[in-house]
């Protein structure tokens, strides 16, 4: 008995369950490959999170003691497939099975599991780094006519007991929601940002990345993602010192200037394991105890962790591989073109777009209710707008990932995710941002050469999808305002977003714009 222990590259913790009583023969894999990095085009700031964290962790690991395989993106023998990279790996150094902790995207999952009882087996492990695990959601599911987020993250609070003073919610109230959703402010200064050095293993990390995947989106000038658990603590303690208390005051606002807010920033080193969920819940947990953040804030962030993470999570789980398939709304269309370089007038979208391809990072709200609501509105196919999501993020895996997008966005999976479609119009975007006053549109118009297009496409989504909305009982009062409208008002609407829509550039894929 000789086990080999893959460690995927979003499973950098040392306290994974493969790593577990580890017996003294295992050899510990660590996997470069481009199959990887290319199955969707990665932003160079995801690829280069993922190689320089990828090699700390093989150093932390050796540190320890462990025998560590790790193939880089230029061994002449790399296969460039995980699957086969593990297989060739095993069979080098005669080890008898494989064992991996559960993959975080179904294809890798899948694709193991059929090796289960193949010659040299692989065995899968449960992925113990959440609060849940899948067979807990499904449990809690069972039987439910409808799944919704707020009585599952209710449950996680009483089985952990954040944010709990015996069997009530501090503060008397499960959810402060409506003290959240403060616009933008021009008074408001958001905190500096750490900036972590790059040691030798970080900088050939990434100028192999550069070397690779130069024609990817983004430029690795910039890059300032932690790439150690340590560099990871830094950006926990900056975030629970400097953004937490204004976290829920401003969760929902959107800057034209400023990318990041009062935003924790944690997510990818959150889903690539350099941190648990746990220990950052209980951070902030302790930051209101102490009194350094209020109640609204600190609820706010925890049920973003305790809630929505585990719950996009275990809809994920339970309704794979169908999932992916869904399309409720008959969606057809293809991304915009300038989805891949921000090439577009519409100042909200121009913004949200530059800031991913510099960061690779864009806040909840602009990708919900900007560069989402947008592709809701113009009716684009799940399969490309779920594609670009998990390209452009460094913190995207398609577990986290194609709820948020299918389900959240585009509200292809008839209401798992949301009772109501999160759609806008230009008005929304108003209230909450500072973008239209630098826009060539105008918020307030709805018709003619100046009125913003969200405006109209908003009027044209509700009609053209009234067949499936209009009896959801939270959109009742929005299709009454539709059916009151005159005639000739919702003619011109109609045209307006039909010849936006016609001359909409959209893209089969990264680089390819054409015009329809
Ligand atoms: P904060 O605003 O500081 O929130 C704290 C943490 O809460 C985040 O780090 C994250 O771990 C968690 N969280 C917040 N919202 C969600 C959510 N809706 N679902 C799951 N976890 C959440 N998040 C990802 O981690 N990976 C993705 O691939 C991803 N894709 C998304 C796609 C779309 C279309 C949308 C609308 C949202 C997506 N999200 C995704 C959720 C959310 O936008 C990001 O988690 C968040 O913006 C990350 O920034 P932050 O760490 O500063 O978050
Ligand atoms: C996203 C990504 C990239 C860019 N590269 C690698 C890699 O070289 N090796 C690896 O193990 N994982 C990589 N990943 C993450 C995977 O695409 C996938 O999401 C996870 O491995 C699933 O747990
Ligand atoms: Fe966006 Fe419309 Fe405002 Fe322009 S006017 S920034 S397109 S919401």
């Amino acid at each position: 008995y000789k086990p080999l222990l893959l460690v995927l590259g979003d499973q950098l913790s040392l306290s994974l369950a493969t790593l577990r009583d580890a017996p003294n023969n295992a050899v510990v894999a660590l996997c470069e490959v481009s199959e990887e990095a290319r199955y969707v085009p990665h932003h160079i700031h995801k690829i280069g999170l993922f190689m320089a964290a990828m090699r700390h962790f093989a150093q932390a690991l050796r540190d320890k003691g462990y025998t560590v395989h790790y193939t880089r993106l230029d061994d002449p023998d790399n296969t460039h497939s995980l699957i086969e990279e593990a297989e060739r790996i095993a069979t080098q150094y005669g080890c008898s099975e494989i064992h991996v902790t559960r993959p975080g995207e179904w294809r890798l999952w899948d694709a193991m599991r059929q090796r289960q009882q193949a010659t040299l087996p692989w065995q899968l492990i449960e992925d113990e780094r959440f609060f849940t695990t899948p067979d807990d959601f499904a449990h809690w599911a069972h039987g439910r006519k409808q799944l919704r987020l707020e009585y599952f993250y209710r449950e996680q609070r009483k089985r952990t007991g954040l944010l709990m003073e015996g069997d009530s919610p501090a503060g008397g109230q499960w959810n402060f929601d409506h003290d959240n959703r403060e616009p933008i402010d021009a008074t408001l200064r958001f905190p500096a940002l750490p900036q972590h050095t790059q040691d030798a293993l970080t900088k050939e990390a990434l100028n192999d990345a550069k070397r690779h995947f130069s024609d990817h989106m983004g430029s690795l000038d910039n890059f300032n993602l932690p790439v150690t658990r340590r560099q990871a603590l830094v950006d926990l303690k900056h975030f629970l010192n400097h953004g937490l208390a204004d976290f829920g005051r401003y969760q929902d606002a959107i800057s034209d200037a400023a990318p990041f807010l009062y935003h924790s920033r944690l997510s990818a080193a959150l889903n690539i394991g350099l941190l648990t969920p746990q220990e950052v819940c209980e951070a902030a947990e302790q930051q209101y105890y102490d009194g350094k953040a209020p109640l609204n804030a600190v609820e706010g962030f925890i049920r973003q962790i305790l809630g929505w993470r585990e719950y996009v999570r275990g809809l994920y789980w339970t309704h794979m591989p169908n999932y992916k398939r869904e399309n409720r709304l008959g969606f057809e269309r293809d991304l915009p073109a300038f989805y891949w370089d921000g090439n577009t007038d519409m100042r909200c979208l121009q913004r949200a777009i530059q800031m991913t391809i510099d960061n690779s990072y864009a806040h909840h709200i602009q990708r919900l209710m900007v560069t989402g609501n947008f592709a809701l509105l113009c009716g684009v196919k799940p399969e490309a707008l779920c594609d670009w999501y998990l390209a452009v993020y460094a913190d995207a895996c398609e577990w986290v990932e194609l709820p948020n997008t299918l389900g959240m966005v585009l509200h292809a999976d008839g209401g798992l995710m949301g009772s109501k479609p999160y759609c806008a119009s230009g008005k929304y975007i108003d209230k909450m941002s500072d973008h239209c006053q630098h826009c060539r549109y105008s918020p307030k118009q709805v018709t003619g050469p100046k009125a913003c297009p969200f405006n109209s496409l908003y009027w044209h989504f509700l009609e053209t999808n009234a067949e499936q909305l209009n009896r959801n009982p939270r959109m009742k009062l929005i299709y009454g305002s539709l059916s009151r409208m005159k005639d000739e008002k919702r003619e011109a609407m109609r045209q307006q977003a039909e010849q936006f829509l016609a001359s909409l550039p959209t893209s089969q894929g990264y680089g390819q714009a054409h015009h329809t």
